[in-house]
């Protein structure tokens, strides 16, 4: 397999987390390399990545790439349906509730001197981070995983809380579990695997 990739896109990262943990042989292309845009564009219709290209089609939308990961595996989703159904639902709201605030803050200061940075909308991002987490210090309680396996919600909010860090964001100490978890997420051998370079 082959993964068209973004180091420091959080869809991708865990996508390349999810692999890691499998132990999986995948191909990582970083989709920026000479002559590599040419080759994964025209696979996908929303013009992104990650891309994964397999011997039973092309796949994008990372979603649908976690998902068919999950199917090949015979991991990454827990077994019980009701806990499939929270690994899937924890996971679309990390890509969305979570993302949604710290994309303001990265977007923000990405590639941009400090002295222009606009703090009303790195602050508001920030707050709307804060804001969503709760519910996933709820969620997950004292327990190691979101449900009873390393599943979806596990490789997607990794990534984003590791963004967030490199950003100058911290899960705060009003969030104790997210911090325990988030530390053991992070002493895994997958994450420095994955790590963008
Ligand atoms: N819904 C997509 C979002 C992926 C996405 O937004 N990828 C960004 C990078 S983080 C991208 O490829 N942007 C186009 C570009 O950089 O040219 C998914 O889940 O795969």
């Amino acid at each position: 397999m082959i993964l068209f990739d973004k180091p420091e896109c959080p869809f991708c990262w865990k996508v390349r987390l999810a692999i890691a943990e499998l132990g999986l042989d995948v191909e990582t292309i970083n989709y920026l390399e000479p002559g590599q845009e040419a080759i994964w564009r025209p696979l996908t219709p929303n013009t992104t990545v990650p891309v994964l290209v397999t011997d039973e089609g092309v796949l994008y939308e990372s979603d649908v790439i976690m998902e068919y990961l999950a199917d090949l595996s015979g991991t990454l989703l827990p077994e019980k349906r009701e806990e499939r159904n929270t690994a899937r639902l924890l996971h679309k709201y990390s890509d969305q509730k979570i993302g949604a605030g710290l994309r303001e803050v990265i977007f923000e200061k990405r590639d941009n001197p400090e002295a222009n940075w606009d703090m009303a909308r790195i602050n508001q991002g920030i707050e709307r981070f804060y804001q969503a987490l709760p519910f996933l210090e709820n969620e997950l309680g004292d327990q190691p995983f979101f449900t009873s396996c390393y599943s979806f919600p596990e490789a997607a909010l990794t990534a984003r809380f590791a963004l967030a860090e490199a950003y100058g964001v911290e899960l705060p100490g009003a969030f104790p579990q997210l911090r325990k978890w988030y530390k053991s997420m992070k002493s895994r051998p997958s994450f420095n695997q994955t790590k963008p370079g």
